[in-house]
């Protein structure tokens, strides 16, 4: 079976790939926990100057949660998940070096909430981001309620999680969920963006990170999670997921 991390070194630093393209890249457990290995990894390596983070193929960036494996898990299997898609996402938050999320399809749940964990969003054409959590019964559980308000402001960012509706690259841009949408070559303005930054001065970017913050929302991460799980024991959410799966 083939990785379903990649990781590739470029002359900014690194790339990581989320490589489950017949799955428009869900996040399984095993991927999440090779994603989380990843970027700490990748993050804690002074070479690597810009962490830019994207999906295989040219459908999604990452399509969330794996819905299939998700269905029949128990709470305390749910909680060992979220542990690590919130640590995952931390590990970007969390990293010294800027970065990048290059979205270069669906970005939804999961996903959408991992590149929200990135410094920069550039979106390709064919970007689109939701929380479609609460279409599956559930509330996001990767730091959605902390990031999206934080990115797009608090009236946009219940509007997007009430209805769990998606938002197109040119929407994404004008609402304030991408900094950048990339209307040719997704890959080479990235590159040129990380190139760019990883000239750049690496302590003066790693202390204006600091600067900005990023751990003041704990406590909301920690209600996300308990009110999560709170929504997995439904027998709704239970109805939600199999009509996801038997469509
Ligand atoms: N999980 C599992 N499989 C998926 C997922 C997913 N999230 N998304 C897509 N796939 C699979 C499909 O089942 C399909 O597989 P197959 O070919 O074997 O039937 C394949 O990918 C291609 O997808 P579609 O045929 O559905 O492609 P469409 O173009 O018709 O639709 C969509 C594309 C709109 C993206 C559609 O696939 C979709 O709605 N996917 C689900 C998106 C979603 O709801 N994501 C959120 C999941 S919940 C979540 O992320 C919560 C995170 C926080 C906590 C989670 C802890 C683990």
């Amino acid at each position: 079976m083939p990785d379903s991390v990649l990781v590739e070194r470029t002359d900014y630093g690194a790339l990581i790939t989320v490589n489950r393209p017949e799955a428009l890249n869900a996040l399984d457990r095993a991927t999440l926990q090779q994603l989380g290995e990843a970027i700490r990894a990748q993050s804690a390596d002074p070479e690597v100057r810009v962490l830019a983070l994207t999906g295989a193929g040219e459908r999604a960036f990452i399509a969330g949660a794996d819905i299939a494996e998700m269905a029949p898990l128990s709470r305390a299997e749910m909680g060992e998940i979220l542990t690590l898609g919130q640590g995952a996402a931390q590990a970007l938050e969390d990293a010294p070096q800027p970065t990048i999320a290059m979205v270069n399809g669906y970005a939804l749940g999961g996903g959408c909430e991992l590149a929200l964990a990135c410094d920069l969003i550039i979106a390709g054409p064919r970007a689109r981001f939701g929380q479609p959590e609460v279409t599956l019964g559930l509330v996001p559980g990767f730091g959605g309620t902390v990031r999206l308000p934080r990115r797009v402001g608090w009236g946009r960012a219940r509007e997007l999680i009430l209805t769990g509706r998606q938002v197109d690259a040119e929407e994404a841009l004008r609402v304030g969920l991408c900094e950048r949408l990339a209307r040719d070559d997704l890959r080479a303005e990235t590159e040129a963006l990380a190139r760019r930054l990883a000239g750049m001065d690496s302590e003066a970017l790693r202390l204006v990170k600091v600067a900005l913050g990023g751990r003041d929302g704990e406590e909301i991460l920690a209600r996300e999670r308990r009110l999560f799980l709170e929504a997995f024991e439904r027998p709704e959410r239970r109805a939600a997921m199999k009509r996801f799966l038997r469509r």
